[in-house]
Order: structure tokens, then C-alpha cells, then sequence
């Protein structure tokens, strides 16, 4: 895939959708959310989904790059995760869900998905992260019934299994 130049910069993910092979997170994220109306209705939804879709992943970058960090560093790293979770980040969202079932426009769209995917990483680090969150709660409740994503969530389904020692040897030898 590198030597064909499917990898367009050499880096994963690639996505293969409409017979295009798309690389880049984001323009890969922002493809599949224009095409399934997940991207608000104007302009102005739009850069509120995108600085929301920015700072869950600013959040997941923290916990992504835990998995490839020795052990000393992955108690201090799983400090600081705790730490931005509940000072910096989910505290935006709990104001941004109050009175509101999402977070932008009043329909579903890419940050409440990616709000979801980053709750649902954290509580595999720590499981009482929402427990002073109470809109964020029921917002993970809401949104893990819609039935799409209860399917995604299932066992056994695409989902990516947490990151364990053969996944992340098998990284450590493809890209460092
Ligand atoms: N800006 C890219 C970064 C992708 C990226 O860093 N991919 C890593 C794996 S997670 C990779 O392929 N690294 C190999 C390399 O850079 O040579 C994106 O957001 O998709």
C-alpha cells in the first residue's frame, strides 16, 4: 500500500469509500459526516463541531499515545488524562449539553460522536469519570440507544478492541 501509493503521505488510516482511497483523520471524519448530514446545518454549526471534534481528539491523543509509553510514564500520562478530562475538556461539554440533547444544532452529528467514542475511551482508564457529570451521563445513555451505534458497540462488531500487547508490538515493529 506504501510502494503503490495508496498511502498517499505514507500514513495510516486509509478509508476506501466511493472508490476513493482517503487518507487524513480529518478529511476522512468530515467526508463521511457531510455524506450522512452529521456536520450541522450552516457554517456556523460547522466550526462548532469542528473546535468540539478538536478537543475530544486533543483528549484521545492523550490516551492514544499511553499505549506506547513505558510503564513509568504510563501512570504519570494516566494522571494527566484524568486531569484534562475533568478540568479542561468535559466540563465544556456538560455546559454545552444543558438543555440540549447535542451538542451542536439540535441534531445528531460528528462531535457527539466523537464526544461518545472519547467518554467510552476514558472509562476504560477510569470508570467513575462522569460521575459528576450528570448531562454527560445521560448524553452517553442517549447516545450509545441510537440504534446504529448500540449495533457498532456490540461485542463482536467493527469496533476497535482496546490496544492490547500484540497490537501494540505489532505498531511499535511497523512504525518506529
Ligand atoms: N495527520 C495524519 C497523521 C496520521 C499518523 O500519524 N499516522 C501514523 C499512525 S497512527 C503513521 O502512519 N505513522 C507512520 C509515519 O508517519 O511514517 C492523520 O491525522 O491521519
Amino acid at each position: 500500500m506504501v510502494k503503490n501509493g495508496d498511502l498517499l503521505f505514507e500514513q495510516i488510516p486509509m478509508v476506501e469509500i466511493d472508490c476513493m482511497k482517503l487518507v487524513q483523520t480529518r478529511a476522512i471524519l468530515n467526508y463521511i459526516a457531510r455524506k450522512c448530514k452529521l456536520y450541522g446545518k450552516d457554517e456556523k454549526d460547522q466550526v462548532w463541531i469542528d473546535m468540539y471534534v478538536d478537543g475530544t481528539s486533543d483528549l484521545m491523543t492523550l490516551i492514544l499515545s499511553y499505549f506506547f509509553m513505558s510503564e513509568a510514564d504510563q501512570k504519570k500520562q494516566r494522571q494527566l488524562m484524568r486531569d484534562r478530562a475533568l478540568k479542561r475538556y468535559f466540563p465544556v461539554y456538560e455546559k454545552a449539553l444543558e438543555n440540549h440533547k447535542f451538542l451542536v444544532g439540535e441534531q445528531l452529528s460528528l462531535a457527539d460522536v466523537h464526544l461518545l467514542e472519547a467518554i467510552l475511551s476514558m472509562e476504560e482508564f477510569h470508570p467513575d469519570i462522569l460521575q459528576d457529570f450528570p448531562n454527560l451521563q445521560a448524553f452517553k445513555t442517549r447516545t450509545s440507544e441510537i440504534p446504529t451505534i448500540k449495533k457498532f458497540l456490540e461485542p463482536g462488531s467493527k469496533r476497535k478492541p482496546i490496544a492490547d500487547e500484540v497490537y501494540i508490538t505489532c505498531v511499535k515493529e511497523v512504525l518506529f
